[in-house]
C-alpha cells in the first residue's frame, strides 16, 4: 500500500514524470507522421538536445522547416501551454518546455532565412512584445518568417514600453510597427503603443499590427489597430497587404 500511496503524490505534484499519459493523451492531431510526434514529445518532456536533433534530423531529410514547427514543436508547446493551464503541468515544466522549442528553433531559423534570402526588400518593421510580457517564441517566429520574405525586421526584443516602439520606428523610419502579447494583463501594453503612435503624429503612415495566443479580431477593431494575425504566416499576409504587395492588395 505504500508503494501505491508513493505512486499516487508523484503522479498527483510532477506531471513531467507522467510523461506515458502525456505520451498517450498527446497522440491525437491530424499531423501523423511519426517525426512530427517526436518532435511534439521532445518539447512536452522539455528535452532541448531531443528536440535540436529531431529538427536537424527534419533539415536532413528535406522537411520544410516551417513545416515542422507549425506540425511538430509549436504543437508540443501548445498542449504543454494547455496542461499549464489547467493545473497538469507547472511553471519549470512548461519553462523546460519553452527551453526544447527554443533550441529546435535556432536550429531551423537560419534555414527558414536561408530559403528567404533572395527576396526583395518588402518594407521596414519594427516588432517587439509589450511592456511587462516576456513571451517571445511567436513574436520570434513572426520575426523570422516575415525576414525570410524580405522584410527588414528590427527587433527590440521582450518588455518594450510604447516609447521605445515609437523612438525605434521613428529612428529607422518604420513602414510597420508589430507588438505581440500574450498575457491577458500585457494586451493593455498594445493599445498603449498604438497610442503613442497617434499621439507623436506617426499614423496612418506607419501601420500598427498586433497578435498573440489571447488576441481576437474585436481587440484589434477595439483599439484601432490595422492588423493582427493569429500565425506567422497569415502576419506575412497580412504585412504584405499592409505595404500594398499581398494578394488582398493586388
Ligand atoms: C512558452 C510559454 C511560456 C514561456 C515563455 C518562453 C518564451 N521565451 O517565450 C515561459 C515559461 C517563460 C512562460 C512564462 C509565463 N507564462 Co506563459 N506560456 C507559454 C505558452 C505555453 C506558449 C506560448 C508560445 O510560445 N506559443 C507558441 C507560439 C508559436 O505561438 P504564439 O505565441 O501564439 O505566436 C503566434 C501567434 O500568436 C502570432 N503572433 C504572436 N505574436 C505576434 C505579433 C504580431 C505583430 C503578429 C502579427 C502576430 C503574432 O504568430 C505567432 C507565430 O505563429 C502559452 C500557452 C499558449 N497556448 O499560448 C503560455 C501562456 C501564454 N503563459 C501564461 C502565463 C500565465 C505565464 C506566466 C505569467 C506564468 C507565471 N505564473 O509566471 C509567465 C509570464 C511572465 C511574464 N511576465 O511574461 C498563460 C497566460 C494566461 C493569460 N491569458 O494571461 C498562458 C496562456 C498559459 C495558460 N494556459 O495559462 N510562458
Amino acid at each position: 500500500m505504500p508503494q501505491i500511496t508513493f505512486l499516487w503524490l508523484s503522479l498527483t505534484y510532477n506531471p513531467r514524470r507522467i510523461g506515458l499519459i502525456l505520451r498517450l493523451t498527446s497522440n491525437g492531431g491530424s499531423v501523423s507522421d511519426p517525426l512530427f510526434g517526436a518532435m511534439r514529445q521532445s518539447v512536452i518532456d522539455g528535452a532541448p538536445d531531443k528536440a535540436a536533433e529531431l529538427a536537424q534530423q527534419a533539415l536532413d531529410s528535406g522537411v520544410d522547416p516551417l513545416e515542422a514547427v507549425n506540425h511538430g514543436f509549436a504543437a508540443g508547446i501548445t498542449f504543454a501551454g494547455d496542461q499549464f493551464g489547467c493545473g497538469q503541468m507547472f511553471l519549470p515544466d512548461l519553462l523546460a518546455s519553452a527551453e526544447a522549442m527554443q533550441a529546435a528553433m535556432k536550429i531551423l531559423e537560419p534555414e527558414m532565412l536561408k530559403r528567404g534570402s533572395e527576396r526583395e526588400t518588402l518594407g521596414k518593421v519594427v516588432l517587439g512584445t509589450a511592456r511587462g510580457d516576456i513571451h517571445d517564441i511567436g513574436k520570434n517566429l513572426v520575426a523570422t518568417i516575415l525576414s525570410a520574405s524580405g522584410f527588414q525586421i528590427f527587433d527590440l526584443g521582450t518588455s518594450v514600453t510604447p516609447e521605445q516602439f515609437v523612438a525605434k520606428a521613428r529612428e529607422i523610419d518604420a513602414d510597420i510597427v508589430g507588438v505581440s502579447a500574450l498575457l491577458t494583463t500585457t494586451m493593455a501594453g498594445q493599445k498603449a503603443v498604438i497610442e503613442a503612435l497617434d499621439r507623436n503624429g506617426m499614423r496612418p503612415r506607419v501601420k500598427a499590427i498586433i497578435g498573440g495566443a489571447a488576441i481576437t479580431q474585436k481587440w484589434a477593431a477595439e483599439i484601432g489597430a490595422d492588423g493582427y494575425s493569429r500565425n506567422a504566416i497569415d502576419a506575412l499576409e497580412l504585412a504584405k497587404n499592409l505595404m500594398g504587395k499581398g494578394t488582398a492588395a493586388a
